[in-house]
């Protein structure tokens, strides 16, 4: 089967567009992987090339050894993934021990996967272990609002939880785990790769102060929607402190935990406190 054609390719194609059109791409920022099912694998491994060399992962992932990713390429911009996307994406396929990738298809004018790769891989070896193979997507956006909101909220996954949850009523629903908080570390390496996978042992979502977010999700849909709530949450909240710098009125801890039991979800009680 053309690759282009498949559905997977298709849907990260479009989730690629759509975080671009939200303003979240700017230049080469940000990055997106998909781990592909084995029956994707086996429809489209006669079209796979065979001749890649194997390169150092920089960290190492057991728990995928064997499987198969399709990634974002490092310095590629995802406004021109739905334009070339063979130039801008690749599959790459892990070796049996989690330690080093190969390229089986794409980035067909040269380059590497994405520089966050070990960032993306630790964290599916968390989600594919935690949620039994539900998880299939991780996705690192460039969102401005949550970005701003890292200059003026204290770094902790008790108060960003918080503020976001008050600040659209179906946040808690959408993400009632809450979201954690890595402070600002240096990209692209290791350390930040392992204390984001730390943070995805209980969350979907990990903000990178001054930097951006990750999240992570079954489907495109589902990822990108996570992406989406919680940035725009984030929106109102800048709004509401631009305008003034206290809530005349909120969503309260009662109201949470009325929406809480009206929609079958259940929120830690650490994020409950009284104010
Ligand atoms: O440039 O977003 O975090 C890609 C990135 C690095
Ligand atoms: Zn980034």
């Amino acid at each position: 089967m053309n690759i282009l054609n498949t559905r997977f390719v298709r849907g990260f194609v479009k989730m690629a567009d759509d975080g671009f059109q939200q303003g979240w791409h700017e230049r080469n920022g940000g990055n997106l992987s998909y781990r592909l099912k084995e029956e994707e694998v086996q429809h489209i491994l006669p079209r796979l090339m065979d001749h890649g060399t194997w390169q150092p992962i920089g960290t190492s992932v057991p728990g995928l050894a064997g499987e198969y990713f399709l990634v974002t390429g490092s310095g590629k911009y995802f406004r021109n993934v739905i334009v070339d996307p063979e130039a801008c994406i690749a599959i790459i396929e892990l070796d049996d021990k989690g330690e080093n990738y190969r390229i089986r298809w794409g980035l067909v004018e040269g380059g590497k996967p994405t520089s966050e790769l070990p960032a993306h891989l630790m964290n599916h070896e968390v989600k594919k272990r935690v949620t039994d193979g539900k998880h299939r997507v991780i996705y690192h956006a460039h969102t401005t609002n949550v970005i701003a909101l890292t200059f003026i909220l204290p770094l902790k996954d008790e108060i960003f939880t918080r503020e976001l949850w008050e600040s659209a009523t179906e946040c808690p629903v959408v993400f009632p785990g809450g979201v954690g908080v890595v402070p600002w570390m240096v990209p692209g390496g290791r350390d930040i790769a392992v204390a984001t996978s730390a943070l995805m042992e209980k969350y979907d979502a990990a903000i990178w102060a001054h930097h951006g977010m990750f999240c992570s999700g079954e489907d495109f849909d589902l990822t990108f929607g996570l992406m989406h709530t919680i940035e725009k949450s984030a929106e109102i909240l800048l709004k509401v402190y631009s305008v003034r710098p206290d809530k005349l009125q909120t969503i309260t801890a009662e109201n949470l935990r009325a929406v809480a039991s009206s929609f079958n979800v259940t929120l830690p009680e650490r994020f409950l406190y009284e104010k």
